[in-house]
């Protein structure tokens, strides 16, 4: 559909200023309280800039302007919505070198990943979703399906500007007004969207970014003049929300953790399930709510299969994100790092067997290397938590009725995934397995036209597809 950005060979085409306020009705504004934060380069602990963390009053604010621009923008024709959209679109396939050296920067990712993965589906997203609003009266929603308001949306780190897309795309496009909080660790490219809805000439007050953590979130989500509230982060503030909300008449997604189980069969072609073994767990630096972090492999195969994972771990190059040989990138934070730590020891205090690659660590900034558990029991904690590290734990199974047991025996139901030459077994795995998506052959595959979202403690809400306007709209 469009090219992907050249490789981009230094970080001088970032302009990244020292320091920045909020967003709010269109212009730059100053916080009202004086407190800010330090975002910093995970692969170095280099301070990037010093951005304001929003108080409940400057919350307030944004709240404001995203009302008043409400009236107006929900009554524009959807054609016309949807010639902003079309233009942010095309703004960010522009700017699409610097976004991703901004997002690898900030986030730790391998620029290979940002530049390949995050900035085409970012821009996929607004293209997909600019085309559905002249067209909502014919999304079975009704002949003329209303938005809901101001849309409060929370967003995590670990892919910035994708969430970021995935929240506002649909939103702007069935006529809502925005006001998005991005993770504090990872600020950086809403604020370059900032930018890119004034270039866009984006009515003020239609799209407001404030900066800042936890309380700037809750201030946001408990906002009376907020109607609908788009959450992805941690199960834990997940339930806090759902709780403040309950009751108020807000509409609510929330997208969760996960804990995966990628699923490989005796019969299926060995080679590409390790890669998409490896794909699934250590892509994002197993960042990733769908990661693919229990490894269920039949027992036939599984020493074949372990060999084959090692050998190919083996490979793998972890270092500087900005390099693009690089396959593992930074852990985003001391804290996501030090959560890492905690449950890979206590796999080994639990009695798992731990093995990593030979895998040179750098010694400023946060890493952690590709760690593969075996001998995990379903009881372990490393077979129950939630890791979000590069960190895979494996299990056999005999039967397909055991790895359905075994992928099911989780609070999570995010994804799936399943390896097998065999048609039928796909279809009898999917139809039993409780998990939002499922994927055959393939793993952390993603397009704008399909919806995605969980089961159980992983949320509900779908967001991207036809399903994703439902979050919404008034239906
Ligand atoms: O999440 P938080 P954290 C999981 C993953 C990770 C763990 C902790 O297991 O290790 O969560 O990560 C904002 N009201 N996921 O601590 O705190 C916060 O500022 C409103 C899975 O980073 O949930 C940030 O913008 N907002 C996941 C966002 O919530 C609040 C992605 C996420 O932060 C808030 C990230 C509050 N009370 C972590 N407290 C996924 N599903 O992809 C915090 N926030």
């Amino acid at each position: 559909m469009f090219e992907y950005a050249p490789a981009p060979e230094s970080r001088e085409i970032v302009d990244i200023k020292p320091s920045y306020g909020l967003f709010i009705g269109g212009e730059w504004v100053d916080s009202q309280g004086d407190t800010h934060h330090k975002t910093i380069n995970p692969a170095s602990e280099e301070v990037l800039a010093e951005v304001a963390w929003a108080t409940e009053a400057d919350v307030d604010r944004a709240v404001q302007a995203a009302r008043t621009a409400f009236t107006t923008w929900s009554a524009l024709p959807g054609s016309e919505r949807a010639k902003y959209i079309f233009r942010i679109a095309r703004i960010i396939q522009e700017r699409s070198r610097e976004l991703a050296i901004l997002e690898t920067l900030d986030n730790g990712k391998p620029i290979r990943e940002s530049r390949d993965v995050d900035l085409p589906l970012v821009a996929a997203h607004f293209f997909y979703y600019a085309g559905w609003a002249d067209k909502l009266g014919y999304a079975g929603f009704g002949a003329d399906p209303r938005p809901l308001g101001v849309a409060g949306q929370v967003i995590p780190w670990n892919f910035p500007l994708l969430m970021l897309a995935w929240k506002i795309a649909p939103a702007l496009a069935c006529g809502n007004t925005v006001v998005l909080k991005p993770a504090e660790t990872t600020p950086l490219t809403a604020l370059a969207f900032a930018d890119i809805c004034r270039q866009a000439d984006l009515p003020p007050g239609v799209v407001n970014i404030v900066t800042g953590a936890g309380e700037t979130g809750a201030a946001l989500v408990n906002h009376p003049g907020v109607d609908k509230v788009a959450f992805t982060g941690s199960t834990e503030v997940g339930r806090m929300i759902a709780r403040s909300v309950a009751g108020t008449g807000k509409k609510l997604s929330l997208e969760l953790g996960g804990k995966a189980a990628n699923i490989v069969f005796e019969d299926a072609a060995l080679d590409q399930a390790v890669e998409g073994i490896v794909n699934g767990i250590f892509f994002n630096q197993g960042h990733v709510c769908c990661a693919g972090s229990r490894l269920l492999v039949q027992e036939s195969v599984a020493d074949e299969v372990l060999d084959a994972l090692k050998r190919r771990l083996s490979t793998l190059r972890l270092g500087d994100p900005m390099d693009k040989n690089t396959d593992i990138g930074a852990i985003n934070s001391a804290a996501q790092l030090a959560k890492i730590r905690e449950l890979a020891e206590a796999g080994v205090n639990e009695g798992a067997e731990r093995w990593s690659p030979a895998c040179p660590i750098p010694e400023r900034g946060f890493w952690f290397p590709p760690t593969v558990f075996t001998g995990v029991a379903q009881s372990h904690r490393i077979a129950r938590e939630e890791i979000f590290g590069p960190v895979l734990s494996v299990l056999t199974f005999r039967t397909p009725a055991e790895a359905v047991e075994k992928a099911n025996n989780t609070p999570y139901g995010l994804s799936a995934g399943i390896w097998t030459e065999k048609g039928s077994r796909i279809l009898w795995m999917a139809d039993r397995l409780r998990a939002g998506v499922v994927w055959a052959n393939t793993f952390n595959r993603f397009d704008p036209t399909s919806p995605f979202g969980g089961y159980k403690e992983s949320g509900y809400g779908r967001e991207g597809g036809r399903h994703g306007l439902e979050a919404y709209l008034a239906v």
